[in-house]
């Protein structure tokens, strides 16, 4: 069995004290060992920023890569090995921002992967400016006058761009949060899990406070999950209230599924020798 002990680091995260990262790491973790995921068998991606250094922490593999592209790193090492269990963490700058394009087409192709956003509605790491969901009005040092676009809506958007699970969690909920991941984790698809992380340091405005006076819980209103369009108009709630939950849940075959080469098994696993290249020479060269 799988324990928490066996996903601990040597070091330890170097986020701010408070940081909204901590419940999301803590509930990943939880999340692992409740499936019983052995290690060697996750790999945990991410992009750049604070959020994306979670895979130092985490005794998975991990693959630390550039800003904004995680999602295709992921989908490389997926298509590799669709043994493994592939998690994508970073930010909302990571990922609905420089990687916002590689968000889109992942989950069009419904590819087999779980990604937790670390959604703080700005760049953390880079001390402050404003993100692709910064509230419109927001200040930074940055834009001292107020931000004048209107900000991503990352539930609306994988609804619109064929993702088969949607959830929204909030950093102070690990309970339901630990429950979103576990969920995710055992969808056949991809899943984004979009998380309210307060950042203490940069975003004075979306405090763990501000989204207490707002968040609700889905699951306590009888949403329903399957129901597509009960889902977008959900995803539309922002500022007074606030849904937290799973939003829609669809089955369907994945990318991987689908794909000849690897509809048999793993590439990794297939012998070159096996591969008769003949007929291709016969025919091009
Ligand atoms: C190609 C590229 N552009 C810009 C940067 C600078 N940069 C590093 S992290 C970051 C944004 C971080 O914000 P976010 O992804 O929301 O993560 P957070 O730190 O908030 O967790 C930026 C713009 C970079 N590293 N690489
Ligand atoms: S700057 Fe914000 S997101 Fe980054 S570690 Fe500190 S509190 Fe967390
Ligand atoms: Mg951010």
């Amino acid at each position: 069995m799988v324990e928490l002990a066996d996903l601990k680091t040597v070091g330890q995260p170097s986020w701010c004290p408070g940081c909204g990262n901590f419940p999301i790491w803590h509930a990943l973790k939880r999340a692992i060992v409740q499936l019983n995921l052995e290690p060697h068998n996750v790999v945990i991606f991410s992009g750049i920023g604070c959020s994306s250094k979670m895979p130092h922490w985490i005794n998975t593999y991990g693959f630390h890569g550039i800003h904004g592209r995680a999602l295709p790193i992921a989908t490389g090492a997926e298509l590799a090995n669709n043994n493994l269990t592939a998690i994508v963490v970073g930010g909302d700058g990571d990922g609905y921002g420089i990687g916002v394009g590689h968000f889109i087409h992942a989950m069009r192709r419904n590819l087999n992967m779980t990604y937790i956003v670390s959604n703080n509605q700005i760049y953390g790491l880079t001390t402050g400016q404003t993100s692709p969901t910064s509230d419109k009005g927001f200040t930074t040092k940055s834009t001292p006058t107020g931000v004048i676009e209107v900000p991503i809506n990352p539930i609306a958007l994988a609804i619109a761009s064929g993702a088969t699970y949607i959830s929204r969690g909030f950093s102070k909920e690990m309970r339901q949060l630990t429950k979103l991941i576990v969920d995710g984790l055992r969808h056949k698809g991809f899943a984004l899990i979009d998380v309210l992380q307060p950042c203490v340091t940069f975003n004075r405005k979306n405090t763990y406070d501000w989204f207490s006076e707002r968040v609700y819980k889905l699951e306590e209103t009888g949403h329903d999950v399957t129901d597509k369009k009960a889902a977008f108009l959900k995803s539309l709630e922002w500022n007074d209230r606030i849904p937290i939950g799973l939003f829609y849940r669809e089955i369907k075959p994945t990318y991987e599924d689908e794909l000849a080469q690897i509809v048999e098994m793993p590439l990794v696993t297939q012998r070159i020798e096996d591969i008769d290249i003949r007929p291709l020479m016969n025919e091009f060269v």
